[in-house]
């Protein structure tokens, strides 16, 4: 038998993002789109499907946006209210296969913890830099 759809989940759509951080550094990602966004820098990630977990979600994501696996952890930081109306929230991910590179992206870099207050941030993800420095750890 068929399962039927799955019902979405209360509350607003959400939007995950993963922190990987490797060596005192956390992968930032240079959106390419939309406009209002382009040329500045996030932690990747993506709408959740339906059917899909947070969890889901991220490794798909990171998967399709920047060809690494990864397993995800804790959350870090606020969940974020967006002006779309989604809620954006992120984790801490382990990388566990692949090299990232900017699939989706106009670039990614790594960046430690004395650099990420002076980055380009969309406004949104700025809300987790505390909360990076203190995952990340002094350099
Ligand atoms: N967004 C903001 N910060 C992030 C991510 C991954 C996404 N770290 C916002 C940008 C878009 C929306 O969430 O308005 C959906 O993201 P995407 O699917 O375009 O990456
Ligand atoms: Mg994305």
């Amino acid at each position: 038998m068929v399962p039927p759809p799955l019902p979405p989940p209360p509350g607003p759509a959400t939007v995950v993002a993963g922190a990987v951080i490797e060596n005192g550094r956390v992968l930032l990602a240079q959106r390419a789109a939309p406009p209002e966004l382009a040329g500045r820098w996030e932690l990747p990630g993506g709408k959740i499907e339906p059917g899909e977990t947070p969890p889901d979600a991220l490794v798909r994501e990171l998967r399709e946006e920047l060809g690494i696996d990864v397993t995800v952890g804790e959350p870090v930081g606020v969940h974020v209210p967006l002006p779309t109306g989604h809620v954006l929230r992120a984790y801490a991910v382990r990388r566990v296969a692949g090299t990232p590179s900017a699939l989706d992206h106009d670039a990614v870099r790594w960046v430690g913890a004395a650099d990420l207050h002076e980055v380009d941030w969309v406004p949104a993800d700025r809300e987790w830099v505390a909360d990076l420095v203190m995952l990340i750890g002094p350099e």
